[in-house]
């Protein structure tokens, strides 16, 4: 692709040759080559940015390296429900129009989680109907908010419990204790309600530790299977991949997970990564030592690049000077850019990788009017579907073989056919409230039905 150098490009240029660490390719962006290839490369605004306490180089870096972006901690239950039902969206709309005038996609990062819940749910613990509904209130409101503006959630965050044979996290989570893992299911299903556009996603860390039995990679790989066996909405799943600089065999692993969810016909995503070397070693970090933090990028990126199932490749930092590892974790030095923002080998590394991988061979996830608004405009005209209920029969237009998925009101599957055209009885629906779910190709619609 060619491009005209603009005015803070060379800024950049020019910031980016000095002392320390220099690129051999100042003038080009992974951005631009990530894009070329159908793909996304990002990374998260730091709090930092949103109270406006960070250096200028941030943001000039952010906006030209990068095509998708995440809140650290903006976008999160806390952050927008800081009392019941009294949303705050200031942040965010605030990283949603950065976004906007710089063409960079949005991640929603998150909707259930047992961290960084406000703490007024709390109130209502134990208490079933009540937390599901102030779950689902949550949900409806926030991604009705940002519908059409964040392109990807990560509905349910850090789930799974940490023994050595995986299961739900039981404890310290006010919604598991609360309503038991079907708070799971409703979750996508009511995301998939409030933006049927979005893509859902489950995410969590440790996913890079493999899929020998029992692990945690393999428990969500089942959970994604029976979820998609029950026409729940999940269509992605974050890998955090938060590791150390000794992991060598984690791209690996990573790669395997793919495959798995490949069959499942599920995008894997890598959310949250950074490469860190051990707290307080910064001083005796050495041209060898960067080169195998370079390497372990690298071979992240060639895994990425070379999963057709995989679309966006996302960084919890982009700074060494304002990264959670050095303030909450036992590491250091785990980013792309080091204090001054000079580009260390890491980032070189993920330039290599995308150069060695021609656009022409890699895979891309994504229909092509995401990265191309001429095609937007022409599957917009096509995704006209609409259905209508008269008693038990659902009469559906604008496709020829959709499949069907009815819901009640808690997210539960109460109705499925497939390769449905003109119309479908719901033999056996009980009366009552539900979602009904219509999909064709990549054409879906959620709408909400009574049987009387
Ligand atoms: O980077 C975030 C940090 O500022 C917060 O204090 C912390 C609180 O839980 O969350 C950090 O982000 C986490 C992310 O939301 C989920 N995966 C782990 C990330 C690092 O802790």
């Amino acid at each position: 692709m060619k491009h005209t150098l603009s005015f803070s490009r060379i800024v950049l240029s020019a910031t980016l040759i000095g002392a320390g660490f220099s690129s051999a390719f100042a003038d080009e962006t992974i951005r631009d080559l990530a894009k070329e290839r159908g793909r996304f490369i990002g990374t998260i605004l730091n709090s930092e940015w949103f109270n406006d306490a960070i250096e200028p180089e941030f943001e000039e870096i952010h906006k030209t390296q990068f095509n998708v972006v995440v809140a650290e901690n903006e976008m999160k239950f806390d952050a927008t429900e800081p009392s019941e039902n009294k949303f705050n969206y200031t942040k965010g709309d605030k990283m949603v129009e950065y976004a906007q005038a710089n063409g960079l996609r949005v991640r929603g990062h998150a909707l259930a989680w047992h961290s960084q819940v406000a703490s007024w749910v709390s109130n209502y613990s134990g208490q079933k109907e009540k937390l599901l509904s102030v779950l689902k209130n949550h949900i409806d409101s926030v991604v009705g908010h940002w519908k059409g503006k964040v392109a990807e959630w990560d509905v349910v965050n850090e789930a799974v419990n940490d023994e050595y044979d995986a299961g739900w996290r039981s404890t310290n989570s006010v919604w598991y204790e609360g309503i038991g893992p079907e708070f799971l299911d409703s979750a996508f299903v009511w995301a998939h309600a409030a933006d049927p556009d979005a893509e859902l996603c489950y995410n969590d860390y440790s996913l890079e530790w493999g899929l020998r039995e029992k692990s945690k990679a393999s428990f969500v790989v089942e959970q994604v299977k029976r979820w998609k066996e029950n026409g729940i909405p999940i269509t992605c799943v974050g890998t955090q991949t938060h590791i150390e600089i000794s992991h060598e065999t984690t791209p690996q692993n990573v790669r395997a997970l793919a495959k798995a969810l490949a069959e499942l016909g599920v995008t894997l995503n890598i959310t949250e990564l950074d490469i860190g070397f051990p707290k307080g070693s910064a001083d005796q970090l050495g041209a060898d030592d960067y080169a195998k933090q370079g390497h372990l990028y690298r071979q992240f990126m060639d895994v990425f690049l070379e999963e057709p199932n995989m679309g966006e490749f996302v960084i919890w930092g982009l700074t060494d000077a304002h990264s959670w590892l050095d303030d909450q974790q036992g590491k250091t030095q785990g980013l792309l850019y080091d204090k001054q923002y000079k580009p260390k080998p890491a980032f070189d590394s993920i330039m290599v990788s995308l150069k060695a991988h021609p656009a022409s061979e890699v895979k891309s996830p994504y229909p092509e009017s995401l990265f191309n608004p001429e095609a937007i405009k022409s599957s917009a005209k096509s995704t006209k579907l609409s259905m209508n209920l008269v008693g038990r029969t659902l009469s559906i237009a604008g496709a020829t073989a959709a499949r069907i998925d009815v819901f009640d009101i808690q997210g539960r599957p109460a109705f499925s056919a497939r390769n449905v055209k003109g119309s479908v009885e719901l033999q056996g629906v009980s009366k009552g409230l539900y979602v009904v779910r219509m999909q064709e190709g990549p054409k879906s619609l959620m709408q909400k039905i009574t049987i009387k």
